[in-house]
């Protein structure tokens, strides 16, 4: 697209206020990579237009340079090991050493010139999911431009013309590349940083895999029973928590790119959908939620005051997926008196278990033997006990004590006395059926023939 002469004609401009070599400027930038699943602080801007960065869940911004007015970024597909949760590693597909990539920021009316290198045992493109572009630039092998071949290195170039939240993600062998975790966010900063301004702004990708117990690798076939729930490819209890400072204009960009919906909830405070991956939401069309659908292929921004100190779970509010794999296949057992057919295999089968029989709280304190490098189904342990969790959950914390820019986890919310459930130690009357209801079955016996035993 750039032919070496042009890029170093524009490289020579800039010489002298920058600090790498001419030569260095006409090649293909540096492609940062991490190993860490840890949040890293947001990156301020140290050139080009101000902004306030983004703080990716469990993730990362991508460092760039400017290069004769061009934001240059490197990203780079490749196999990469990532942690779910600790206790279990994933080999994925990803970008720069993690699944999801490293997240884009730039700002409105930035031209963008991004390097695509392609690690990976087959070819891939990128699309830039919401992004207004030329043609050219979409990504869709085969159909706007050839396939980036293993070991080839693209480039892609475009001005971001409005600002908001977008997604990238292959378009190349789509659902393997995908079911293997590539994907990543691109936010745009509107040009003035006092436009829908905020004080802590968080993104994450909602994406799902399919790894067997005991395995590694996901299943990529796989249409509908995915068991893994993730957030930026990490499950509860190895989701960010969220720290929030008391009265902060809190906002969350999220991204779905799974193969199904979810409605993601927000306890203890109300918000608004201020954004799509369309564009931004105008005041009058906005109302008040506390959870909203993420479908297929949207990216859903909501905004509030964080006025509610505490601890407040956060999580998607279907609840198969706010349980890590093995939660299938498992049938009902509530009710069922399992002695006798327990007391028949035991004689077979000293260590059988049987589960369920008082519903499958159980399972989050049980200590179960699992294959390696595999998840409890329920697990997590909290300030009152264990949580009973898995996948999509988090808690977010608001705390009056944080500092502005602090992203460390403040531990668990002291509650102020007399604020917390509790246990009454009195005791409690039988249960009485509501007077209309008795009258009205007296009142049908009374009709029945021979019907009731007493008269009055
Ligand atoms: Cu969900």
């Amino acid at each position: 697209m750039t032919d070496r002469r042009q890029f170093m004609g524009r490289a020579a401009a800039v010489i002298g206020a920058a600090t790498v070599s001419r030569a260095a400027m006409g090649a293909v930038p540096e492609a940062p990579t991490t190993t860490s699943a840890a949040m890293q602080p947001p990156l301020a801007p140290t050139a080009g237009r101000p902004y306030n960065p983004v703080a990716t869940l469990n993730g990362w911004t991508l460092p760039w340079r400017m290069n004769s007015g061009w934001k240059e970024f490197h990203l780079v597909a490749e196999p990469v090991v990532r942690e779910l949760a600790p206790g279990m590693q994933a080999r994925l597909w990803g970008y720069n050493g993690q699944s999801p990539g490293p997240t884009i920021e730039c700002v409105e009316g930035d031209k963008l010139r991004i390097f695509v290198t392609n690690k990976l045992p087959e070819h891939t493109t990128i699309h830039w999911h919401g992004v207004i572009l030329p043609s050219g630039m979409d990504g869709v092998g085969g159909l706007t431009q050839p396939q980036i071949g293993v070991g080839k290195t693209f480039i892609y170039e475009f001005e971001m013309r409005k600002s908001g939240t977008f997604m990238y993600h292959p378009h190349a062998d789509e659902m393997v590349q995908m079911a293997m975790g590539m994907m990543g966010f691109i936010v745009v900063h509107p040009k003035d940083p006092g436009f829908m301004a905020v004080d802590r702004d968080f993104v994450f990708l909602l994406n799902a895999f399919d790894i067997e117990p005991g395995a590694a690798a996901p299943k990529t076939n796989t249409m509908l029973e995915f068991n893994l729930w993730c957030w930026n490819s990490r499950v509860f209890p190895g989701i960010d928590h969220v720290p929030v400072r008391l009265n902060d204009r809190v906002r969350f960009r999220i991204g779905n790119l799974t193969m199904t919906n979810h409605p993601i909830h927000v306890h203890g405070h109300e918000f608004e959908v201020t954004g799509t991956d369309g564009g931004w939401v105008p005041k009058s069309a906005r109302w008040p939620e506390v959870s909203v659908d993420v479908a297929v292929g949207q990216m859903r921004t909501i905004e509030f005051r964080a006025y509610n100190p505490g601890d407040w779970a956060f999580h998607c509010h279907k609840s198969h997926h706010t349980m890590n794999a093995m939660g299938h296949d498992v049938p009902n057992m509530i009710g069922v008196d399992q002695k006798p057919v327990l007391d028949r295999i035991t004689r077979l089968i000293p260590d059988y278990m049987a589960m369920g029989e008082q519903g499958m709280a159980e399972m989050g304190s049980m200590e179960m033997p699992l294959p390696d490098n595999t998840l409890p189904m329920m697990t997590g342990q909290g300030p009152f006990g264990p949580l009973e969790m898995g996948g999509m959950f988090t808690v977010m914390k608001v705390r009056p004590d944080l500092k502005p820019g602090d992203y460390r986890d403040p531990g668990w919310y002291q509650h102020p006395t007399g604020t917390v459930a509790r246990e009454w130690a009195g005791p409690v009357p039988d249960a009485k059926r509501a007077v209309g209801a008795m009258a009205q079955e007296t009142d049908m016996k009374a009709r029945k023939p021979g019907g009731g035993h007493g008269h009055h």
